[in-house]
């Protein structure tokens, strides 16, 4: 069988974000080959529909096993599929556990990055590499909405890791002339989000209620807000900086925040249910931090690559919430 000429590593590939992005690329025609690491449980299920597609796995889709630890595997991993671009997605991605294991969370978003890009420098062909940096870095935000060029000042071990990673990348397209971006990239949700992101924890707590699964639904602060916008956007936006023809960071947001309350109470009102009965507060989901005034200008990717969000924050919502009472019928 013929190879597309456009061959994509993804490292993440099971995460929510590696599993739109490689649906994007096989659309888009790309060989793609994802890093997994070994698990217990064989199932990966945001990539299983790919999985068992005959005629994409093991053909134009890929896999595999890898850890970010695992300096001589990722270089021999590189060395055989010797890609065209690399999207390093992985890595522990909550910010709110960040606080309890700071010391993995820095050494896989860190020292990870720190190895993928010192691999890419010795590779003998060049390779494209996009870093998911986050709005983390910007934290207590000296300027509010952020660009690319506002001061990190990051509020969590997890935004420490990614200001890191960033800057390191930063040095490596500067010091050696690689091909490095960085997504700056804001809180971005689908129906595959991981269960304990706020969102996708109201969503599924919202369509439990309604069904008579659940009785509450235990969270933080309400009153955080931040800039949400939606997965399968952002991932176009991934693969939009990989194919300009210089390497650069990008902001990628909505430029709207909204509350997590304001969350809560558009899933309840799509179920139509008052989520005051429900909702009930434990100071355990309360960060020792939080980032302030998080809202990010996406001016850059707009004029450069002509990169806009899709849907509004009421669709985004309703879409979660809506995925959630399917899963629950489709079961019964
Ligand atoms: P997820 O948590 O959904 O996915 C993380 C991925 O990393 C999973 O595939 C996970 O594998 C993998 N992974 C974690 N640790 C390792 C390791 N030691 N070795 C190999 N693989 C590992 O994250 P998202 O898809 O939401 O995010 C993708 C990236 O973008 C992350 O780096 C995140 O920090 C960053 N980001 C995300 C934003 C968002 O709003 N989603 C916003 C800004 C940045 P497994 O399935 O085995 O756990
Ligand atoms: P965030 O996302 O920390 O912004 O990181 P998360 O959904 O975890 O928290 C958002 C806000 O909601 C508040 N909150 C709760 N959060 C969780 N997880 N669980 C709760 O019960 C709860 N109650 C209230 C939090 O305190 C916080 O203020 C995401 C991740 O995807 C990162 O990888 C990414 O880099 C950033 O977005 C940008």
């Amino acid at each position: 069988m013929k190879e597309s000429k456009k061959v994509a590593l993804i490292t993440g590939i099971t995460g929510q974000d590696g599993s739109y992005l490689s649906e994007l690329l096989l659309e888009k025609d790309y060989t793609v080959h994802g890093i997994v690491r070994r698990t217990s449980n064989l199932l990966r299920s945001r990539i299983e529909h790919l999985r068992r597609d005959e005629e994409i796995y093991g053909r134009r889709l890929f896999l595999h096993y890898g850890d970010l630890s695992d300096s001589t595997t990722l270089r021999r991993i590189l060395g055989d599929v010797c890609p065209t671009e690399l999207y390093h997605l992985a890595g522990q991605s909550h910010v709110g556990l960040s606080f309890e294991i700071p010391e993995s969370t820095c050494e896989e978003t860190g020292m990870a990055t720190l190895r993928l890009l010192e691999i890419v420098r010795a590779h003998p062909s060049p390779v494209k590499f996009y870093h998911a940096s986050s709005a983390e870095i910007f934290g207590d935000a000296s300027a509010s909405p952020q660009t690319e060029n506002t001061p990190l000042r990051p509020t969590s071990p997890y935004g420490c890791a990614k200001a890191f990673a960033t800057q390191l990348a930063r040095v490596y397209r500067q010091s050696y002339g690689l091909f490095v971006c960085n997504g700056i990239l804001y809180n971005h949700e689908s129906p595959r989000r991981g269960e304990n992101f706020v969102t996708r924890k109201i969503a599924r707590g919202a369509a439990r209620i309604a069904r008579d699964r659940d009785y509450d639904l235990v969270l933080g602060n309400l009153e955080s807000r931040r800039d949400w916008g939606r997965a399968q956007d952002y991932v176009q936006a991934m693969w939009l900086m990989l194919q300009h023809e210089t390497a650069d960071d990008y902001v990628v947001a909505t430029g709207e925040t909204h509350s997590v309350r304001e969350f809560v109470e558009a899933a309840f009102a799509v179920v139509d249910l008052p989520w005051e009965k429900y909702v009930k507060h434990d100071p355990s989901f309360d960060r020792p931090t939080e980032p302030v005034r998080l809202v990010g200008c996406a001016e850059k990717i707009r004029k450069t690559l002509g990169w806009g969000p899709a849907g509004s924050f009421a669709q985004l919502v309703r879409e979660m919430v809506e995925a959630e009472l399917a899963a629950i019928d489709s079961h019964e």
